[in-house]
């Protein structure tokens, strides 16, 4: 069973984007996802199609019309779950791409201007997704990020090595530093215990190097990984 993506979007051209190379690029031409882009344009007003208007209340800007957005989603709408990238949103967390990825696809919604008329986001019951902390010009980069995140974890997309790597990011904590040859480069010494063949010292470093990283850089994931994994009394 192939997972079915629709991207609706007013920059219908920026899809696939980076999801067309790669291994996600791979997967799409072999059938294990599909992707439906939508031009919300198509569904635009008069013989301008025009798809927004000034705010309600005053303020700068444009926000798009909820009988167009409405309309374009009705193009796409099934059983799949309805997403809305906005910086109003939840954040967007690898739980959310475990769940959609072992669902039946996704109907991503991409807003330009200063967003979409709450109403119609209400009345389709969409879930309103963060990808951060910053102020992108649009919904198709999260869109794009949402879906990256979601089809590496479909059956067969990635090696049997990455689903490893998925498994230690539920552990919750960032990834240790990574090395390959040469063993010298620049002055530069990969450290001694990677090349020294025990398993177990190997193993024991990485995860101390993975909570040192966290510590410092994540205090809120590791706060939540190793201090609630850690004896209490
Ligand atoms: C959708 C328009 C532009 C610019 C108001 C909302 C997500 N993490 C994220 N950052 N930014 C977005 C995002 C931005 C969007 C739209 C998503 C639609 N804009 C901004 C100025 C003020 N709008 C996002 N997910």
């Amino acid at each position: 069973m192939t997972w079915r993506a629709a991207v609706l979007t007013l920059f219908p051209e920026m899809l696939p984007g980076s999801l067309g190379q790669s291994l996600a690029g791979k997967a799409l031409a072999a059938g294990l996802w599909s992707l439906q882009v939508e031009d919300i344009r198509a569904a635009g007003l008069g013989r301008h199609r025009s798809v927004d208007d000034a705010p309600f209340g005053g303020g700068a800007g444009m926000v798009m019309r909820p009988d167009v957005v409405d309309a374009a989603i009705a193009t796409v709408a099934d059983e799949r779950p309805l997403v809305f990238l906005t910086p109003r949103g939840r954040p967007f967390r690898q739980a959310d791409a475990r769940r959609w990825s072992t669902g039946p696809g996704l109907v991503l919604l991409c807003g330009r201007y200063e967003g979409i008329d709450q109403r119609v986001i209400e009345a389709r019951g969409a879930e309103e997704v963060s990808i951060g902390d910053y102020v992108l010009s649009g919904g198709e980069l999260p869109a794009l990020v949402v879906l990256d995140a979601c089809v590496r974890l479909l059956p067969g997309v990635m090696g049997a090595a990455d689903s490893a790597v998925e498994e230690s990011f539920a552990d919750g904590l960032l990834e240790y530093p990574h090395y390959t040859r040469p063993a010298e480069w620049q002055g530069r010494a990969v450290p001694d215990v990677l090349l020294s063949g025990n398993h177990a010292a190997i193993a024991a470093w990485r995860r101390a190097r993975a909570e040192e990283t966290t510590r410092a850089r994540r205090p809120d994931l590791f706060a939540q990984g190793i201090a609630s994994s850690a004896a209490a009394p």
